[in-house]
């Protein structure tokens, strides 16, 4: 479990983020699409786009806003998020079929998009909690896959 620093840290960070939540997460996707072109495949709505498209693409900014929501829900529950993560590991696992490895991905890229976007804000302490919330994160969303009988 994380202590109440490190939410601290967590949610400091997260109030700046959500100035734009489009923008991170269009960020965070764009990131992840470029590094992993695997994990574009898993979308069939943006497969078909090229690099330029992706980024002016307001689909995907959209599901940019839809994920960067959805992440923001957990993290102000502060681990109590069992009624958020519950429905998305159950769409994860038998709808989108996402292997947790690209959960890892995106975690890697959430953190690095937060780094860029704000230094002042997101130390090494906010850095190393974050991390910790997003293992914990892709933890818990494994163990949703596994009621779902998906060992992505
Ligand atoms: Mn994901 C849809 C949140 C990581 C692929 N995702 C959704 C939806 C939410 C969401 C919310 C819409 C509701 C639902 O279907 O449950 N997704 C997240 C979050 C993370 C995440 C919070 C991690 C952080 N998702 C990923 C990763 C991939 C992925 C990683 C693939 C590499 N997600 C999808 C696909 C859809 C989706 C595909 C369906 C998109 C569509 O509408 O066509």
């Amino acid at each position: 479990a994380l202590s109440d620093q490190e939410w601290h840290h967590i949610l400091h960070v997260w109030e700046k983020v959500e100035a734009d939540l489009t923008g991170h997460g269009h960020a965070v996707l764009i990131r992840l699409f470029h590094d992993d072109p695997d994990a574009l495949k898993f979308f069939e709505r943006f497969k078909h786009m090229k690099p330029d498209e992706l980024q002016h693409s307001e689909d995907v900014k959209k599901h940019g806003n839809t994920v960067f929501t959805a992440l923001g829900k957990i993290i102000k529950k502060k681990g109590h998020h069992e009624a958020e993560l519950k429905p998305l590991a159950k769409s994860h696992a038998t709808v989108h079929k996402i292997p947790i490895k690209q959960l890892e991905h995106i975690s890697a890229k959430i953190i690095d998009v937060l780094k860029e976007k704000h230094p002042a804000d997101f130390g090494a302490d906010g850095q190393a909690a974050m991390k910790k919330f997003l293992d914990m994160f892709c933890h818990e969303m494994a163990a949703g896959y596994k009621e779902h009988g998906f060992h992505g």
